[in-house]
């Protein structure tokens, strides 16, 4: 509906840096290098994909905390490019797909889809909110603080100042939550964010909580869709290989349903997969988890059971 033509814009985003552990920038490597391009030529897109780009040239010699914020002006600067590249995939009508790395880096896909798209919603699939403030977060770790810029909550940090509040609350919805912080509870709670726990997965049901979800942010199917898929959102048992696993997350169907459903909708106009970290666990895992990574992009791109 708000694509021009089936082809995809794919981004590579090798970049660690709003979060502690190594080996995150290598989930886009490793994501690409199981076919994931070739996949979707066969599900009949025209892909697009310049190469990984090399974010450690933007890594300042220097990058002291701001307050509680590690890494800020390399994450600012990394966010500010992913958000330009996915906005020029997104005005040449074509679907911006972004491969991180971690989940910060959602800070600069959303805002890229809302310069082209300013109505556009997002479904954010997650074990966590992501919405800690500067102020609120406890470890200091962008990639749970990128919803609170987008939703202009972050208060002005000079070193961001290139992210214009993008988002409101009536837009945004999350699904599969587990170990959302007590700060956190409280912003959701304030600004009145619909978000689907796994107590609502298991209540409901995936189905009824997706359809929810989708109504909630997109009444009559009027906007544009951003879906930012956390893979922690996956069980641990089935998507191991990842920073910030919690147990009780959603089953390998589940998490793929969500995808086949926003496919089904047909407005989908950006994807991001982030938090593969081909560094965690044994071989195994790493081979279950960027299998599932790129099973879930070809559900959300229109791959089905039948
Ligand atoms: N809420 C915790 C924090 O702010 O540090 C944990 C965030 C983990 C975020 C992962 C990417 O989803
Ligand atoms: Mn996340
Ligand atoms: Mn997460
Ligand atoms: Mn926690």
């Amino acid at each position: 509906k708000f694509l021009k033509q089936k082809s995809v814009g794919v981004v590579g985003v090798p970049f660690s840096g709003g979060q502690p552990r190594d080996g995150v920038d290598l989930g886009p490597l490793k994501i690409i290098e199981f076919g994931l391009l070739d996949q979707l030529q066969e599900l009949g897109w025209q892909v697009k994909f310049d190469g990984h780009r090399d974010y450690t040239l933007m890594k300042p010699a220097s990058d002291p905390p701001v307050g509680r914020l590690l890494n800020a002006r390399y994450v600012s600067a990394v966010t500010e490019s992913v958000a330009s590249s996915v906005s020029a995939h997104l005005r040449e009508g074509s679907l911006a797909l972004t491969l991180g790395g971690d989940h910060s880096i959602a800070l600069g896909t959303v805002a890229g889809t809302m310069a082209v798209h300013p109505n556009a919603c997002l479904i954010w699939i997650d074990a966590h909110a992501d919405i800690n403030t500067p102020e609120s977060t406890d470890s200091g770790n962008i990639h749970g603080c990128p919803l609170s810029f987008l939703l202009g909550i972050a208060g002005q940090v000079d070193v961001f100042s290139w992210v214009k509040p993008c988002l409101t609350p009536d837009r945004l919805v999350y699904i599969g939550l587990r170990d959302v912080d007590a700060g956190e509870k409280k912003i959701l709670r304030e600004h009145g964010i619909k978000a689907f726990s796994m107590h609502e997965v298991d209540k409901y049901g995936i189905a009824q909580v997706v359809q929810m979800a989708i109504d909630h942010v997109s009444p009559n199917g009027s906007r544009p869709i951003h879906l930012s898929y956390d893979v922690d959102a996956i069980d641990p048992a089935v998507a191991p290989s990842t920073g910030t696993p919690v147990r009780g997350g959603l089953t390998f169907r589940e998490g793929h349903y969500i995808c086949e459903a926003i496919h089904e909708t047909g407005c989908l106009v950006a994807m991001d997969l982030m938090e593969v970290n081909p560094s965690l666990e044994d071989e195994t895992a790493v081979f279950q988890t960027v299998t599932i990574g790129c099973s879930l992009v070809r559900c959300a791109m229109g791959e089905t059971l039948l």
